[in-house]
């Protein structure tokens, strides 16, 4: 699969890895309604293709997003802007719950609603020249991305309220201590680092992985007994797959396993 629409590049790279390019590299790949629409359609078809095991989310140019278009947002009513908002959340939301691991790679500014799509991902690597924040006070709204929920889930309520309050950036050493990303590297490196942490992605069981995210996902605002629950159902799920039998026979028969997707 390969497309290059103006404003998002689509390739589909070995071992089942779908990498999004953002690709609006004069407006920093701000999230205007085009980009959202492209995100979404790609989002869709890379849940129901069975070729796609991953995905990588990167930005072209000196940003990876910054952030929802300001001169679209500059236009929007109440009723327009919480439109917009739900939109918006509609398609991270469908990113989180793509069913399959995606790694944002951060490679320049990820501000606002830059900042809000690399934590819809399920996994965040940055390049050291990388810069957050969720400035969005500045401009006298709040995150509306799902960012305010989602900033206090990874890295904490005191953490998120000084982000979002303040509006300061950060770079991506202080992100990386705060765990919003998992990695730090160079910028000639960040491409290739993403790959390698797919492929060892695609190369494990999908259901395992699936169950993984699911169970985190919507585990996390349960009850402790209630998500625990979930957790044995779905382990009781990774029981009935051919995958969990190779598995465990490949450790016991001392090999490197190979799953089938089963
Ligand atoms: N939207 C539209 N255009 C942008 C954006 C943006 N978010 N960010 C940068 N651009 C454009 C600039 O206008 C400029 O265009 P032009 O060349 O035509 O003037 C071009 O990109 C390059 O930008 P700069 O010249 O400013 O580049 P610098 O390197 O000097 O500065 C910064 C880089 C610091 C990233 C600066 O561009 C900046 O502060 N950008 C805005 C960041 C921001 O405030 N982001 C939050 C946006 S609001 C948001 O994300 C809300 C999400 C929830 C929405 C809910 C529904 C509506």
């Amino acid at each position: 699969m390969e497309n290059k629409s103006a404003v998002l590049k689509v390739s589909q790279l070995e071992s089942g890895i779908l990498q999004l390019t953002l690709h609006r590299p004069d407006a920093l790949n701000a999230l205007n309604a085009e980009l959202m629409d492209a995100l979404y359609q790609a989002l869709i078809k890379a849940k129901e293709d069975q070729k796609v095991k991953a995905l990588l989310i990167t930005g072209e140019g000196k940003a990876f997003c910054a952030g929802a278009d300001i001169k679209q947002l500059a236009a929007l009513d109440a009723k327009e802007g919480m439109a917009f908002a739900k939109y918006g959340q509609k398609v991270f939301r469908t990113l989180e719950q793509l069913g399959k691991p995606s790694l944002a790679a951060i490679n320049g500014f990820a501000l606002g609603g830059g900042c809000e799509l690399a934590m819809a991902a399920t996994l965040r690597i940055a390049a050291s020249t990388a810069i957050f924040g969720q400035p969005e006070v500045k401009l006298g709204v709040i995150p509306g991305f799902g960012g305010t929920q989602r900033l206090a889930r990874l890295i904490g309520k005191g953490r998120a309220l000084d982000l979002c309050l303040t509006g300061r950036t950060i770079k991506a050493e202080a992100a990386h201590a705060f765990g919003l990303v998992s990695e730090v590297v160079s910028l000639d490196e960040l491409l290739n680092r993403a790959k390698t942490i797919l492929q060892g992605l695609t190369a494990l069981a999908p259901v395992a992985l699936s169950s993984i995210m699911t169970v985190i996902d919507c585990g996390y605002d349960l009850s402790l007994d209630d998500a625990c629950e979930f957790e044995a159902v779905h382990f009781g799920l990774c029981c009935a797959t051919a995958d969990k039998k190779e598995g465990v026979s490949a450790f016991i028969e001392k090999r490197a396993a190979v799953f089938s997707g089963d």
